[in-house]
């Protein structure tokens, strides 16, 4: 198998878990945040710069490598790892979401779906065969099944039958992609939908279990519900997972989620928020968020957070990088977005340790006093 998932230990009073996910690039110590490198780069890092931070795993797109520059481009650099220069773990999302939250009147079919570039208006066509053979030019070690991302809310029967749909291209994916041999290389996950519905959450990873996937993403959740919403369902979802197979929540990298979903079982994260937060001169720290733009730092000659070791808070002060956002200097950005990568990685490493000595729920209490999530 191309990979697998080693467990290493449960935490006594929560369903958090610590193990390993053996891939063709190296093993990922879970639970892991992976950063997002949609166009083939963590924007404003290098790879050298996110392997010093302790980045164990990417994310990057099959949508907008496959518009840009080409899947066939990257397939004939050697792959996705050789043209960027990433040789630890990649994976590919596989378009689906990105169809439906980036383009235009699109289509949906029995077939696939139909709909118009974001970048020149064209029209395009992307089924779950087509999404596979992107994600094998792309070689990345994790792929994902085509699927569709229902809103919430939506109505109780397109819910159901959007993952009646999802199912049967997760299916048709998997027998695409086994048929292709890609599989001593590349393991394909299937993605759970269902809404806010717990009997369709359940339909959904049932359906998805029997198909025998090396792991499960959980997709159609961070959408815009309520995070008390996001829980439920998960409380409602994993337990229909298998426990010997790894869990991935699309799109979630808030610290207070990463913490819920870690305590809910899930091994895997990834979300734009710390980079794309970054580039508008937000961070967070162990004191909360910190808007350095803000005037107050004006004169705060302190770095940005006291108790964090990243190369931008040994070496720079909050008032320098108030200065380089307002003058509009690139550097204020690599900074910023160093630093955001560094914290949220070490938060995850700070959260395997927890779950080593049994006390992640203390943790998670003492890290939401300091960061300010207390309730109110
Ligand atoms: N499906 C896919 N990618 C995703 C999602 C999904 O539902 C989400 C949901 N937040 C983020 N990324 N394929
Ligand atoms: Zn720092």
């Amino acid at each position: 198998m191309s990979i697998y998932y080693e467990h290493i230990k449960t935490d006594k009073h929560t369903g958090a878990r610590i193990g390993k996910l053996h891939t063709p690039h190296g093993v990922i110590d879970t639970p892991i945040f992976m950063p997002v490198g949609t166009l083939a780069t963590v924007k404003t890092m290098s790879p050298e710069e996110l392997a010093d931070i302790g980045s164990q795993i990417i994310l990057s797109n099959t949508y907008h490598l496959w518009l840009r520059p080409g899947n066939d481009i990257i397939k004939e650099a050697g792959g996705l790892h050789k043209f960027m220069n990433w040789d630890k773990p990649i994976l590919t999302d596989s378009g689906g979401f990105q169809v439906f939250s980036l383009s235009h009147r699109r289509t949906i079919t029995e077939e696939g779906v139909h709909f118009r570039s974001h970048l020149d208006g064209s029209k395009l066509f992307l089924g779950p065969e087509g999404a596979m053979d992107i994600q094998h030019d792309l070689g990345s070690d994790i792929m994902m099944s085509f699927d569709e991302c229902a809103p919430i809310p939506a109505d109780y029967d397109y819910v159901k039958q959007s993952l009646e749909r999802t199912s049967r291209w997760a299916e048709r994916g998997l027998n695409h992609h086994l048929k292709k041999g890609h599989d001593k290389h590349q393991a394909l996950f299937g993605i759970v939908q269902g809404g806010e519905y717990a009997d369709l959450r359940k339909q959904s990873a049932k359906e998805l279990v029997a198909m025998d996937f090396p792991g499960y993403s959980i997709g159609g959740l961070s959408v815009g519900e309520p995070k008390p919403t996001m829980y439920r369902v998960l409380d409602e979802t994993v337990p229909y997972l298998p426990e010997n197979k790894p869990r991935y929540l699309m799109g979630v990298g808030s610290p207070d989620a990463l913490i819920e979903g870690v305590i809910r079982g899930i091994d895997m994260f990834d979300c734009v928020l710390p980079t794309r937060i970054a580039r508008n001169g937000t961070t967070m720290t162990s004191v909360g968020r910190v808007v350095v733009k803000n005037k107050a730092y004006e004169r705060d000659f302190t770095p940005l957070d006291p108790n964090c070791d990243c190369h931008t808070c040994k070496n720079y002060t909050r008032a320098y990088l108030r200065h380089l956002f307002k003058a509009d200097e690139i550097l204020g950005l690599r900074l910023t977005t160093y630093h955001n990568l560094y914290f949220l990685l070490n938060l995850m490493k700070d959260i395997r340790t927890a779950i080593l000595n049994d006390n992640l729920l203390e943790f998670k209490e003492a890290f939401f006093e300091s960061y300010g999530l207390n309730k109110e």
